[in-house]
């Protein structure tokens, strides 16, 4: 697919909103036009981005931050990874938007408005951490093919929605139901109707968990395109692929889901480890559920100097996919040694925590603080590189920022 019909004719209203202005003209614009403005698109300005962001690839949109842009508490749009399959849809319209839910195990085939959505069942709001499972990618040796993330595919906004749980049940759900998996709104990049980019899912249990929601704003305001607008999955803690953007249809499954990027390679990792660079058989690869335990330093922005004598406070989040954060500890001395650093409660389930600390050096130079997480079943980052696999998933070693002392 060229470049151009990312942009149709039936979607001017949706071109307006991204342009930011009526199109005075657009009803005279030739068919699969790509309006100049698009033409060399500005990401900064089409997502309306941090410019410190970094764009990774452009078709499809790959975006991620930098450890300091991350400071926030809670995640802005500017500041928050785009990370994208197929093509963006462009032609919403959330008057007709509607949610089906169907597959082998539900009792009968349900639509909803998504006024109907809203109005019927409770709101839930939760930060959750969304990283995708390829976040850490471009530290892999030897180096694994996709996105090169480095540390920034990672975000905690906060979600509203309704619970999946209270519309399955709405729905009537079969007793042989295993997987829900999502369809969404996006296009593949072939330009192929028939072929989703991505249609993933989470195993029952997962499904019904009260922080599972299909989400309809972020941070108190409608989700951005970017993002998922107008409905999206949320299933905190696990790779953020598992969270459908611009949802339509949910599919609850009498088996494990089997959509675009379920099988293969794609967000499995070996059951057991391989040594780095192996060949690994499609039956010994097992779908990655729980991310492990993390954690980012967010400030200061790696390459402080600071004059001898004095301390200096840092700060960061550290999450742990379904479990908590038990424990949070730093480094200056390579990881020779650790101290403790002060770590906060989740907000909620499945929410990151904050961290703080202050370091103190006594001798001017180069020093790197480490830092470390440890969740509740007693598992740590690794210092360096956790264990290759095909794909590059789950790069979970400590981050690192350098200081100066003069
Ligand atoms: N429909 C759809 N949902 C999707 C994707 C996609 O390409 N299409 N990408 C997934 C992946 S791999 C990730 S990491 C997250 C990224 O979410 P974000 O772009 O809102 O940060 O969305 C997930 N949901
Ligand atoms: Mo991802």
């Amino acid at each position: 697919m060229k470049r151009r019909t990312f942009v149709k004719k039936t979607a001017l209203s949706s071109i307006a909103g991204l342009v930011g202005t009526p199109i005075v003209f657009g009803k005279k614009m030739p068919p699969n036009y790509l309006p100049v403005v698009f033409q060399d698109a500005d990401p900064y300005q089409l997502f309306g981005l941090n410019q410190e962001m970094v764009v990774l690839n452009d078709r499809p949109w790959n975006i991620e931050a930098k450890a300091h842009l991350l400071n926030e508490n809670i995640t802005s749009a500017q500041n928050m990874f785009i990370r994208n399959n197929g093509i963006i849809p462009k032609d919403i319209d959330i008057e007709n938007w509607s949610l089906t839910i169907d597959g082998e195990s539900v009792k009968a085939q349900k639509t909803y408005s998504l006024k109907e959505l809203k109005s019927r069942f409770p709101h839930y709001t939760y930060q959750v951490t969304l990283e995708c499972g390829g976040n850490g990618r471009s530290e892999f040796d030897p180096p694994a093919k996709g996105n090169q993330w480095t540390v920034g595919a990672v975000s905690c906004a906060e979600w509203t929605g309704v619970r999946l749980r209270d519309l399955l049940e709405d729905v009537g759900i079969e007793s042989d139901a295993v997987y829900i998996g999502y369809h969404a709104a996006d296009t593949h990049l072939s330009g192929d109707p028939e072929k989703e980019p991505i249609s993933r899912g989470v195993p029952m249990a997962k499904a019904l968990q009260n922080e599972t929601l299909l989400a309809f704003q972020m941070n108190g305001k409608d989700i951005p395109l970017a993002h998922g607008h107008p409905l999206r999955l949320i299933a905190g803690g696990w790779p953020a692929s598992a969270s459908g953007k611009w949802v339509n249809r949910i599919s609850v499954r009498d088996k494990i889901h089997d959509g675009a990027k379920m099988t293969g390679s794609s967000y499995r990792v070996p059951c057991e480890p391989v040594a780095p660079g192996e060949n690994v058989e499609d039956e010994n690869m097992c779908i990655i559920e729980s991310m492990p335990v993390k954690s980012l330093i967010t400030y200061p922005k790696s390459g402080a100097i600071i004059k001898l004598g004095r301390k200096l406070d840092f700060r960061g989040h550290a999450w742990a996919g379904e479990l908590e954060v038990s424990q949070m500890e730093y480094s200056i001395d390579f990881g020779a040694t650790w101290q403790r650093a002060k770590l906060d409660k989740p907000v909620n389930r499945l929410a990151w925590q904050h961290f703080s600390a202050s370091a103190e050096f006594d001798q001017k130079g180069y020093y790197e603080i480490w830092a470390k997480a440890t969740d509740s079943n007693g598992n740590s980052q690794p210092m360096v590189l956790p264990g290759w696999n095909p794909k590059g998933y789950l790069n979970n070693a400590c981050h690192r920022i350098a200081v100066k002392v003069e």
